[in-house]
């Protein structure tokens, strides 16, 4: 929506009185909103698909550093990403060095790397029935091997963490033993775990189903916490909003592993059924603000330090133009982020403690009503960001220029 600066200034001078009248400091929620940095995963650049198919969207990245380059433009005008998260083998550089200097010139850093053992791309041995599950233990090897080969590639570039995220289950009942594939999968982690550098991490993904339809090895966040625990303290598990069953408390699953100091990090997007990966806040926006509230308080009182956790997003689109997709999630995004941060926690411990329910469910409602978009646009202005990244792209017709530049229905490589 076009705001004008006139109406942008006065809704900041409203937002800041009410602001102030809570003790918070304008200014010290814009520094932390522009400090708060997500990644933007390599895949997401292209039209996604389904099993039913996929629609090119025209003008998508052909190549790694076509992908650099639009996330450079989300970055020039949104401010809230400065990072990629590229998969392997769908990101292999064809010059390493050449595309560190390209991503260093952008000020693009290299976020988790993804590897990928869901799929067949040519190697020796077949990954249908599993990759670091798989009872063939040439398989296991093979699947080991070429996260150990992710790892160095993403030293080369700087990265610092590692994501696994294992499609491996079952389709029907008595397909494989629940035990062995959790033993192969724990005794193959602990493999590439003992060539994790050690200011890496190693975030551990868990998925309930799909594309397994009967059981996945490592379905849910208790699993992969266990699994965490076998490997070390750099093996901590990263949350994707879509990996849930309908109607789970995500942001209990937030405090109880900050509680632990085991939270890894974030693949963002939305969902009302599935693994939709849908545009962040766009089908539950109050549900992404109750984690943030969880993140924040469990930073505040010192569960988990906040720079230890990953922030990514992680949607594939359909429907809509990429770009325009990413700029309303990083947008979403920020404003849970900032809605929480003015949750004024003092007052609600106290009705916490008080078993004030509607007072202590009034505090939170208070916050998510409140419309900090000034603030956030705020903080992109001041940036050097564009007012309106979504009205930038429109107007400068960025898509048709892409068009032009690369084609119609150029393949993106990806999910
Ligand atoms: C799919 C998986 C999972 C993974 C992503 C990238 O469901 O979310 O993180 O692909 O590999 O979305
Ligand atoms: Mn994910
Ligand atoms: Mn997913």
């Amino acid at each position: 929506m076009l705001i004008s600066k006139d109406i942008h200034q006065k809704s900041l001078s409203v937002l800041h009185e009410q602001l102030a009248a809570k003790g918070k400091s304008m200014d010290t929620l814009i520094s932390q909103i522009s400090k708060f940095q997500i990644a933007v995963p390599s895949w997401a650049l292209g039209a996604g698909g389904t099993r039913f198919g996929r629609f090119s969207i025209g003008g998508e990245p052909r190549n790694l550093e076509e992908k650099l380059d639009d996330i450079a433009l989300l970055s020039r005008i949104t401010r809230k990403t400065d990072a990629v998260s590229l998969h392997i083998p769908w990101d292999i550089p064809r010059d390493v060095d050449a595309l560190k200097q390209k991503a260093g010139d952008l000020g693009i850093g290299f976020d988790a790397m993804n590897s990928n053992t869901f799929q067949d791309y040519g190697q020796p041995r077949t990954y249908k029935l599993g990759s670091l599950s798989n009872s063939i233990k040439e398989t296991r090897e093979q699947a080991i091997q070429h996260n150990l080969q992710v790892i160095q590639l993403g030293e080369k570039l700087g990265s610092k963490g590692l994501t696994v995220w294992l499609a491996d289950g079952t389709n029907f009942p008595g397909q494989s033993s629940f035990r062995n594939s959790l033993k192969w999968t724990i005794e193959s982690l602990k493999e590439v775990y003992k060539n994790l550098p050690a200011d890496w991490k190693l975030l551990l993904e868990y998925k309930p189903y799909e594309p397994n339809f009967y059981h996945t090895v490592i379905p849910d966040w208790g699993t992969s916490a266990l699994i965490c625990n076998e490997l070390g303290e750099q093996a901590k598990v990263l949350v994707d909003l879509g990996h849930h069953l309908p109607n789970t408390n995500i942001e209990q699953i937030v405090a109880t592993l900050m509680f632990k100091n085991e939270l890894a990090g974030f693949h963002f997007n939305d969902s009302k059924y599935g693994d939709d990966d849908l545009t962040s806040g766009s089908i539950k926006p109050y549900q992404l603000f109750l984690i943030f509230c969880e993140l924040i308080s469990g930073a505040e009182e010192g569960s988990q330090n906040w720079d230890t956790i990953s922030w990514m997003i992680d949607a594939s689109h359909n429907t809509k133009d990429p770009l325009e997709d990413l700029v309303q999630a990083l947008e979403s995004i920020s404003i849970a982020y900032t809605k929480a941060l003015i949750v004024d926690r003092k007052k609600l411990t106290e009705h916490q403690l008080n078993g004030d329910t509607s007072s202590a469910q009034e505090i939170l409602h208070d916050a998510f009503m409140t419309d900090v978009r000034p603030l956030v646009r705020e903080a992109r202005i001041r940036q050097g960001g564009e007012e309106n990244p979504l009205d930038f792209l429109r107007k400068n017709n960025i898509r048709k220029g892409l068009i032009k530049e690369r084609g119609k229905g150029s393949k993106a490589s990806g999910l």
